[in-house]
């Protein structure tokens, strides 16, 4: 159960996130810090890195409706059933997932309010925080941002006529509709799927080429466009940027299933970090959440200015080993128990080794902690009793046997 002291909104065994209150269970695992982390919507203020860059991708959508205030609390059915999400699929799981009980999650796309938002408004986009359980470095976080954008068509609609030519160099141009995997949908012509299709990858192209011009201008820029799986599209892509000679996902999208009558159309989710991060130069994810003023007074609302990093606070290492008493180790379950101690004072965790016993077949694992503060010196004392902290919860919580 989660417990929080002072004014926290848990009593007993409840638990309220924006006027809802839930009863918890065994699926209830939401920590101290994603509960804290609820409402601080650094997407709506128009100085912040996060805010600058929805401000540019809605100006693309004039005509959408814009939804940004939409609270994180949804249920399992609206985050994947009704998106199509197997049973078994590995994003339902509780290592992947913050559950807030049986029924309940925190969204962990924007995806989960298509449906809902298809109900007032045929065209239109979504700001929100999302929340993943995930691993810990420079580049995940588990709270960051995406924008879910929509459009739907009458099905008899002339879409051709309504696409404008835009000048983008794509790499990769769309590729054909082949995959067995990721099929045109049987209701759907081959002829309104291509409209479709290039309405959609002409208007991202647009986007993505109107935001890094900020920064690149005159350069050029690659993009390509890789095939991938979702449940709610198909066909499906993935939309990868050319960036420090490496190709780096932005965003995925493609044709909605058809769920809504004569109606046909494209959707798509994009991450704000990591666009952000490079707009900007913020060299840690964890800075966006940073009220240090020398990070927030940098930025001014609709404009793009490289951030100027601060002095950096020494990093220090810690590494534990331990063997599993039960094969059931997560590595989400360490990461979530590291972030529970040390909240932003964590920069990355590796793991660094890993051997399986030839004769009983436990594992051992060791991995790597690097503490460090974004605003100030970690004194060995406080580095140790967070690391102490670490290994007393890895043997109550984790059942682990420390080597
Ligand atoms: C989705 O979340 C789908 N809902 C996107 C979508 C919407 C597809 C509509 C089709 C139609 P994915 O898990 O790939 O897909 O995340 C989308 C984007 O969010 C990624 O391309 C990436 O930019 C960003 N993202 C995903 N995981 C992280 C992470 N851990 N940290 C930062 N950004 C992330
Ligand atoms: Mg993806």
């Amino acid at each position: 159960l989660i417990r929080f002291n002072s004014s926290s909104s848990t009593e007993n065994n409840l638990i309220t996130i924006n006027k809802t209150t839930y009863s918890q269970d065994e699926w209830t695992n939401i920590s101290k810090p994603i509960f804290n982390s609820i409402g601080r919507n650094i997407h709506l203020q128009p100085c912040h890195p996060i805010g600058i860059i929805r401000d540019i991708v809605e100006s693309h959508f004039p005509a959408f409706s814009k939804y940004s205030n939409l609270p994180p609390n949804v249920s399992v059915k609206d985050n994947f059933d009704d998106l199509g999400f197997a049973m078994d699929h590995p994003g339902r799981s509780k290592t992947d997932t913050y559950y807030i009980n049986k029924d309940n999650v925190l969204r962990t796309h924007t995806s989960a309010h298509q449906t809902a938002a298809f109900r007032e408004s045929d065209q239109f986009l979504i700001t929100a925080d999302v929340y993943r359980r995930d691993a810990i470095d420079r580049s995940h976080y588990p709270v960051f941002h995406q924008m879910e954008g929509a459009k739907l068509w009458p099905k008899h609609h002339d879409i051709e006529n309504t696409i404008q030519c835009l000048q983008v160099s794509v790499e990769q141009p769309a590729p054909p509709f082949h995959s067995l995997s990721n099929p045109v949908q049987p209701q759907h012509s081959l002829k309104q799927v291509e409209a479709v299709v290039r309405h959609l990858k002409t208007s991202l192209e647009g986007v993505i080429a109107d935001i890094f011009s900020k920064i690149n201008a005159g350069e050029h820029m690659k993009v390509r466009w890789v095939e991938t799986f979702f449940p709610f599209t198909s066909p499906s892509w993935e939309l990868e940027v050319w960036w420090n000679d490496q190709w780096l996902e932005l965003l995925g999208c493609g044709v909605i299933q058809q769920r809504k009558g004569e109606m046909l159309g494209w959707a798509f989710g994009l991450g704000l970090e990591r666009i952000a991060m490079i707009l900007f130069g913020i060299p840690d994810i964890r800075l966006f959440w940073s009220l240090d003023p020398r990070f927030l007074e940098q930025f001014q609302a609709n404009s793009i200015s490289v951030f100027k990093p601060y002095s950096m606070y020494p990093s220090c290492y810690k590494d534990v080993s331990f063997w599993e008493n039960t094969s059931s180790f997560h590595e989400n379950d360490f990461m979530e128990l590291i972030r529970g101690i040390a909240g932003d004072l964590v920069e990355d965790v590796k793991l660094i080794d890993k051997f399986i016993h030839p004769k009983t077949h436990r594992r051992s694992f060791c991995y790597r902690i690097n503490y460090r503060s974004m605003d100030r010196s970690l004194t060995h004392n406080q580095v140790n009793s967070l690391q102490q902290l670490v290994r007393n919860d890895l043997v109550a919580k984790l059942g682990v046997e420390l080597r």
